[in-house]
């Protein structure tokens, strides 16, 4: 066989097969549907993941020990997470790196800045060497809140929750798949992934309990968890980010107002700026997925370009029936 016929390795995400006699045990007792990307995704605790992701939760789960100082951005996927981690990155470490124009987030992927605990160090390792880690140490997740490592509720930890209409996270979702397929794959055909997503078969799903999840806890705990959504972020960043500082107690100073600090990071954080440098451009992450397929619109609203009345009529059903009550509501466009 010459070399250009070889197979080529797959990509770390779509690889299912590398797990221990004890992990295959557990997936083997879990409910499982067809994945979007992936062959499977598994239930657990109420929530789907992939193989891979799920070594990831179990091991962060045992292992991980949130400290007081610690900051958990979570998302539901596609709700802006990669914006979120520039934001949140960029604020905190903005005493050490004051100037946007010589600045990490130009050369590194938010990603490999702020990685995900159970997707990324505790997928790749059960216990992962966190001592580079700085205080405040900044990570992110996908976790559902009923799936959190116990530390991070017993600490005081505090955790930024992001989330977008589901209209809009759908459509990206879909997207994102589109793009994480092999070629031979093919896309994912919208109808059949729109179904799962509505039956709660997605990563991290289903949406609907994953944001409630969190809403309840904002709701009770306002000082331990921040509820932000990605139409207001998109609609009033000045105000977001600034309501960002506050909470994770670093206030823009008179100072830093006059100087125009929060433009600064808006600009560096714009998804004009991230999605068009080199890193974002042609980079990949180690695990295989291209750091292009995390920018594609950035826009609210994209699903009119995508879902059919009858499927906008099934999702905002879904939607009014399991926010009733609780007080949340989305804006679409
Ligand atoms: P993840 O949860 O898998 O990490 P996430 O970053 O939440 O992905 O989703 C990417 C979405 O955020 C994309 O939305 P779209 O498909 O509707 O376009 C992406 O374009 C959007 N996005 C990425 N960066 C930014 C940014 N800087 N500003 C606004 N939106 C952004």
């Amino acid at each position: 066989m010459s070399s250009s016929q070889l197979p080529l390795p797959l990509p770390e995400y779509l690889q299912e097969d590398e797990v221990t006699q004890e992990h295959r045990d557990l997936l083997s007792s879990l409910p499982r549907e067809k994945g979007w990307v992936t062959s499977h995704l598994f239930q657990y605790q109420g929530f789907w993941h992939t193989s891979r992701h799920l070594k990831g939760v179990v091991a962060c789960q045992q292992h991980f020990q949130a400290h007081d100082t610690d900051i958990l951005l979570v998302t539901t996927p596609k709700s802006g997470t990669t914006w979120l981690k520039a934001m949140a990155f960029a604020l905190l470490k903005r005493v050490r790196f004051p100037d946007t124009r010589h600045h990490p987030l130009l050369t590194n992927n938010p990603h490999e800045l702020v990685p995900f605990l159970e997707i990324k160090l505790y997928a790749e390792s059960k216990v992962p060497d966190l001592t580079s880690f700085t205080a405040p140490r900044l990570f992110s997740t996908h976790l559902p809140f009923t799936s959190l490592p116990e530390s991070v509720n017993t600490s005081g930890c505090k955790l930024v929750y992001l989330c977008r209409n589901p209209r809009d996270t759908f459509v990206s979702f879909w997207q994102f798949t589109n793009k994480l397929r092999l070629e031979n794959m093919g896309t994912n055909p919208l109808e059949e992934v729109f179904d799962k997503f509505c039956w709660g078969v997605s990563l991290s799903g289903p949406f609907w309990d994953h944001v409630l999840g969190y809403w309840k806890e904002s709701l009770e705990k306002p000082e331990k968890i921040l509820f932000l959504k990605y139409e207001e972020m998109k609609a009033q960043p000045h105000v977001q980010l600034r309501r960002l500082a506050e909470f994770l107690g670093c206030p823009f100073c008179p100072e830093e107002e006059t100087r125009c600090v929060v433009d600064e990071i808006l600009q560096l954080c714009s998804f004009e700026n991230l999605s068009n440098l080199e890193v974002n451009k042609n980079g990949k992450l180690s695990s295989g997925e291209e750091h292009s397929a995390f920018f594609r619109r950035g826009e609210v609203g994209d699903w009119v370009n995508y879902l059919t009345a009858e499927m906008l009529d099934r999702l905002d059903h879904i939607t009014e029936e399991k926010l009733h009550g609780s007080g949340l509501k989305f804006e679409v466009s």
